[in-house]
């Protein structure tokens, strides 16, 4: 969507920190021995204590109120009996709605001591993340985005998952623009707007470029490698990015 009024904005500011505060309490909680069933289950609790609705349940019949991906899983991870475990890599990604606003948010981080290169990527992601948020400003080309993402990812030795994309969001979960690529496609000549609302979500990965489906026919994850995202709804203005989920 594009923001324009007063109640825009603060309608996705609303659910921007829902979805955020669930995000940080789900991170917090998230310790040896708890399974992703009992993170989702905390989830749905504090989702309806805000008065708000589960967007991969609301919009797509998921089978969970957010996704928790954890190890060789990228995305769409579906909370259930897998057990946490310390080292573990684990993404959880929260998206919901309140009065017709939708925000999205997500992160991975390593569950207490874990292998070095899982805590690289996901500072890696954290970095591309920066450099990407440098480039989304009304007027530029919305390629530059996934341009600096790439790069970023490269200099560090890292790739990018080129089948998962940001998107727009806002009155609906997904919406135009429909792909926020993290690698640069030279094909995408779209400015970006004011006021223009979008879910801007690096997936840097150790080696693999395209994450398949599992059996499951939702769940995305890759053979060997390992990936990390950080994900933030974000509003553009001339005055600078609005992140409506820190
Ligand atoms: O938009 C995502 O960040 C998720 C969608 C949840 S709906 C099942 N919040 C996402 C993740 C991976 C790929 C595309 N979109
Ligand atoms: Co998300
Ligand atoms: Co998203």
């Amino acid at each position: 969507m594009v923001a324009k009024t007063e109640e825009d904005f603060n309608g996705l500011k609303e659910i921007g920190k829902i979805v955020a505060s669930i995000r940080d309490e789900l991170v917090q909680r998230t310790i040896p021995g708890i399974t992703t069933k009992e993170l989702d289950d905390i989830a749905g609790e504090f989702l309806e204590k805000a008065g708000a609705v589960s967007a991969p349940k609301g919009e797509y019949d998921f089978p969970g109120y957010t996704c928790i991906s954890v190890n060789e899983e990228v995305a769409h991870g579906i909370p259930g009996p897998r057990v946490i475990h310390e080292g573990d890599l684990v993404n959880i990604d929260v998206s919901g709605s309140k009065n017709g606003y939708f925000a999205d948010t997500g992160i991975s981080f390593v569950v207490g001591e874990g292998e070095a290169v899982l805590t690289k990527i996901c500072d890696v992601t954290k970095k591309a993340f920066e450099e990407g948020l440098k480039k989304a400003k009304p007027g530029s080309k919305k390629s530059r985005i996934g341009k600096a993402v790439f790069e970023t990812a490269r200099q560090h030795g890292f790739t990018v998952i080129k089948n998962l994309t940001g998107h727009g969001v806002g009155r609906r979960i997904h919406e135009a623009p429909d792909h926020i690529c993290n690698y640069y496609d030279p094909w995408d000549n779209e400015i970006l707007k004011e006021g223009m609302v979008i879910a801007f979500e690096p997936f840097i990965s150790t080696f693999e470029e395209e994450a398949f489906l599992k059996e499951d026919g939702l769940t995305y994850a890759t053979e060997k490698s390992y990936v990390a995202q950080l994900e933030h709804t974000i509003i553009l203005t001339k005055n600078g990015p609005i992140i409506v989920t820190l």
